[in-house]
């Protein structure tokens, strides 16, 4: 067991208040650790280290020695890759497969991807006679945007905040991150990893704690901070676009989604199977891009409903380093009480129960964890409570359609608009629908299938902002026009 404390100026730090609260595995509720919460006192200091840093060794190195400092940091998490599986494993209780093959790489390609993107980043420059005759030339430059505040939510703890924290520090800003409460721990231990390659103290601080009258909110809150980049659910988005108003600082949103599969008669079945049962069931539903409504057209329907209740029963949940497990827990008693909420609602509002709908049978020393059997439904109307709102579990409600323009408004008619996946063989029907449909990201025939030098982010109600390769300079550096007379 041990104490999960603050990463602040580059030192690990108690707080002022003695405020723990302890962290348990959701595998089996084992005790994990005691986190150290930080109230303001914690939260200015990580700030005021931000600040600082900014114009220290830091804020003077050239970008190519700076991204060769960031570099270093890819190779020092590989090199301490079993430190970090394990840690995320604590926290999350996910299949060891899925954390090494795509939270912890990722956690660290998320450095390098960024680093490349900002050497090769250009400004554009123009010419022009002045009225007395002289020439003038413009130009623009990048500098950074100051202090970034990361909010991270817990569902790939490592991924998601490097996603961000790449392209702040390979841009030259310092950041303040505040992970999920329920996934502190690989965010802090990498306060160890910019310690060894050299990173300055005060460019990358961690302040644990919960959101409301806690660090999340001192956080986005604080004046000194110049823009808020945050990754959860919509209505704290809301809340977090509100703090930034306040100072006129800008906010990057990656939201909440209630993502629609396409299935059409013409697809190729086995693969729009082992992708849906992917994008329903990897990382016990909780991914923001996966699928929790399922249309599938009529002629397909009935032996679609059968294969994928055939791939959620064998989902076997057990330990994360069992190479029998398929899928893990929940993260946390909090979020198994809201998906068993959404179970029983969709039972109330007269759904057909295809398989699933409540928590499995676990062997004694597990029985404790936060367990959930995957869930099909069908039956429901569009306006039942699991077609419209986000569940973030391992279940999906699956509805057959005849055409095109059918799927279409069904698919367009919800709040959110993060994700979407089509398979079919027509390749222009894909095409044409990926141009109708009212999300941020389409794949056709795959999902989560990933190129970081592309846009990621959501449309409507799933945020603002897009993020990956350029598009992220776009929130981590500000460009300033320089124009030159001679
Ligand atoms: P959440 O919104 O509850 O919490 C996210 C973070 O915000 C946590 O660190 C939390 O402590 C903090 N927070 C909460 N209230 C705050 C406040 N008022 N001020 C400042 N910080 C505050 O989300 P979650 O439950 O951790 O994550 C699940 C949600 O995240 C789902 O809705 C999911 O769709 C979404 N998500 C979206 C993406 C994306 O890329 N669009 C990716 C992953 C997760
Ligand atoms: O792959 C990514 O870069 C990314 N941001 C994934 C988000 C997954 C949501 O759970």
């Amino acid at each position: 067991m041990t104490d999960i404390l603050n990463f602040i100026n580059g030192e690990y730090v108690k707080n002022a208040s003695g405020k723990t609260y302890e962290k348990r595995n959701p595998v089996d509720n084992a005790l994990i650790g005691h986190v150290h919460e930080a109230g303001q006192p914690e939260v200015d200091a990580a700030v005021a280290a931000a600040k600082a840093a900014l114009h220290g060794p830091w804020g003077q190195l050239s970008v190519v020695d700076r991204c060769k400092m960031l570099d270093g940091l890819v190779d020092e998490i590989n090199r301490r890759f079993d430190d970090f599986l394990q840690a995320e494993i604590a926290d999350t209780g996910k299949p060891a497969h899925l954390a090494s093959h795509v939270d912890i790489p990722r956690g660290a390609a998320n450095f390098k991807i960024f680093t490349d993107t900002i050497k090769n980043a250009s400004t554009e420059s123009f010419e022009m006679r002045t009225p007395d005759g002289k020439t003038a030339r413009s130009y623009g430059v990048r500098v950074p945007r100051g202090v970034i505040a990361i909010i991270c939510p817990w569902n790939l703890p490592l991924l998601l905040m490097t996603w961000k924290a790449g392209p702040a520090l390979a841009c030259g800003n310092t950041v303040v991150v505040k992970p999920s409460e329920a996934t502190p721990s690989t965010a802090t231990m990498l306060g160890e990893v910019m310690n060894k390659v050299g990173i300055p103290k005060g460019v990358y601080n961690v302040v644990n704690g919960f959101g409301v009258n806690s660090a999340g909110s001192f956080l986005t809150s604080h004046k000194d901070v110049n823009g808020i980049t945050f990754t959860g659910e919509t209505k704290t988005g809301t809340a977090i676009m509100k703090a930034g108003a306040d100072g006129i600082r800008p906010v990057s949103l990656e939201l909440g989604g209630k993502n629609a599969a396409v299935v059409f008669a013409d697809c190729d079945f086995d693969n729009a199977v082992a992708t849906v049962t992917r994008s329903c069931f990897e990382n016990a539903g909780q991914v923001c891009l996966g699928t929790e409504r399922v249309y599938v057209q009529r002629p397909i329907f009935e032996k679609f409903v059968a294969a994928l209740k055939d791939k959620a029963e064998g989902m076997k949940p057990g330990r994360p380093f069992d190479p029998d497990t398929k899928i893990g827990p929940l993260v946390s008693k909090i979020h198994q009480a809201k998906v068993l909420r959404m179970y029983q609602a969709a039972k109330d509002e007269g759904a057909n129960i295809v398989t699933g709908g409540g928590i499995p049978d676990m062997p004694d020393d597990l029985k404790d964890g936060c367990w959930i059997q995957p869930t099909i439904w069908t039956g429901l109307p569009e306006t039942a409570t699991v077609v419209t709102e986000e569940i973030f579990g391992p279940c999906c409600h699956i509805r057959p359609f005849d055409t095109e323009e059918e799927v279409l408004a069904l698919v367009n008619a919800n709040r959110y608009g993060l994700a979407t996946s089509i398979h079919t063989q027509d390749i222009g029907r894909a095409m044409r629908l990926a141009s109708a449909i009212e999300v941020g990201l389409c794949w056709i025939n795959s999902w989560f299938l990933r190129d970081l030098r592309t846009p990621f982010g959501g449309s409507k109600q799933s945020g603002i902002g897009r993020e990956g390769g350029l598009h992220s300079l776009e929130f981590y550096t500000e460009l300033r026009n320089v124009m030159v007379k001679y």
